[in-house]
């Protein structure tokens, strides 16, 4: 079976989503668009050259029974809304991170979902699909080096517009270190403090940037993840995990090696769109697979995206405050069938 998509939300990765359904991966369909901007829809219609039909509003597609599921890539604030909609009307949901921007906004989801007695969601945390990363937790999980006692994490952008705030950091920049380092270790957060350096020049004012999120886990794993979304150079991401015997981290990403003027050195890739490119075909493709064949999805779950959320709400608060902040999730919600830390 062909699983007939609609895409709420047309911006940039919306758009590198539907170019992936249509031109990389098989057995998915674009058949719908919508966004907030009728015009940003219309144009990607055009622009892409889809047989997509362009839908005023979310509501349309989610009531269109030719649409099968739905991907969601609006910005944060707009997700939790269409995901519950795409829910009760019993559609398949693949959602960009953050799942929803506040806690109780991802619990609405998580128990909507167990109302429905299946899963039907899941997150796009394409990490968990990345080479680099998948080969970090096997190697972990071997046991040769060890148990690990300290993660080192770095996550730099180029460069941000000013609509990006300091709370964003959080939840829509490390979020993605809150849930790959839990899937990682296997283990959950106690508690968080936020350090501030010196903010960078390049910084849009008000912003806070970089920042530097201390985070220990329940066996007493210390994570050191630093945000820094005006680094200038490119897009780096580096994860490094000291173990009892040894230390594991990310090798840098395929990139060609270069010798010239006395130099020897490796382009930095610029984008997440570059970085993870493999990843997101990886995570879709998966999530399409399932759907074809009548299977819940087996990716991160909107269980994971309420840990994702709960975590970084307690790393914002950690922000405003000059002390350690205690993390609690709340567990006895876990319905068997919605949990998925694997
Ligand atoms: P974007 O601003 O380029 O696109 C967002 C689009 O959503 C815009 O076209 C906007 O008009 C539309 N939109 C906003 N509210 C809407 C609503 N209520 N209904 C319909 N459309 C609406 O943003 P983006 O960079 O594409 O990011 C979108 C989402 O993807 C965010 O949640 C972001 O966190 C996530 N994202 C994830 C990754 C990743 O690495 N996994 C990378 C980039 C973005
Ligand atoms: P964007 O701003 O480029 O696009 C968002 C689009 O959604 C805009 O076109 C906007 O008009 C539309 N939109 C907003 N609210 C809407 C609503 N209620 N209904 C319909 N459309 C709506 O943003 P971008 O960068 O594409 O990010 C979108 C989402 O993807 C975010 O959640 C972001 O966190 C996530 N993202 C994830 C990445 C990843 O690596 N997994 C990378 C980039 C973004
Ligand atoms: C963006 O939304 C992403 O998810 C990217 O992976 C991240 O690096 C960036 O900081 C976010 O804004």
């Amino acid at each position: 079976m062909t699983v007939r998509f609609g895409v709420i939300g047309t911006g940039a990765i919306g758009q590198e989503h539907i170019r992936r359904v249509e031109k990389r991966l098989s057995g998915g369909k674009v058949v719908a668009v919508t966004d907030i901007s009728l015009d940003a829809a219309r144009h990607c219609i055009e622009a892409l050259e889809l047989d997509a039909q362009l839908c005023d509003s979310e509501d349309e597609i989610l009531q269109d029974s030719s649409v099968d599921a739905v991907i969601v890539t609006s910005w944060g604030p707009a997700h939790e809304g269409s995901v519950l909609k795409a829910i009760a009307a019993g559609k398949y949901v693949f959602v960009e991170k953050p799942l929803a921007t506040t806690v109780d906004g991802c619990l609405r989801i998580v128990e909507a979902e167990a109302r429905m007695g299946k899963r039907l969601v899941q997150v796009g945390f394409m990490r968990r699909y990345d080479a680099s990363y998948v080969t970090l937790k096997r190697e972990i999980e071997s046991g040769r080096y060890g148990a690990p006692l300290m993660v080192r994490c770095v996550h730099r952008n180029a460069c941000v517009d000013h609509r990006y705030t300091t709370d964003m950091a959080v939840l829509d920049t490390l979020i993605h270190e809150l849930d790959v380092t839990r899937w990682l270790l296997g283990d959950d957060y106690t508690c968080v403090q936020v350090l501030y350096p010196k903010t960078t020049r390049h910084a849009p004012s008000g912003l806070q940037d970089p920042q530097i999120f201390n985070l220990v886990t329940q066996s007493g794993v210390v994570i050191t993840a630093e945000v820094f979304v005006n680094c200038q150079y490119g897009y780096d991401i580096q994860c490094e995990v000291v173990c009892e015997d040894g230390v594991v981290s990310l090798a840098s990403p395929q990139a060609v090696d270069i010798r010239h003027a006395g130099l020897h050195a490796q382009p930095v890739m610029q984008d997440w769109r570059f970085r993870f490119s493999d990843a997101y075909d990886a995570e879709l493709q998966d999530f399409i697979d399932h759907v074809a064949r009548g299977a819940e999805p087996s990716g991160p779950s909107s269980f994971d995206g309420y840990v994702a959320t709960m975590v970084g709400q307690a790393c914002v608060s950690a922000q405003g405050r000059d002390e350690w902040v205690t993390i609690s999730v709340q567990k006895d919600l876990t319905i068997g069938f919605i949990r998925n830390n694997g």
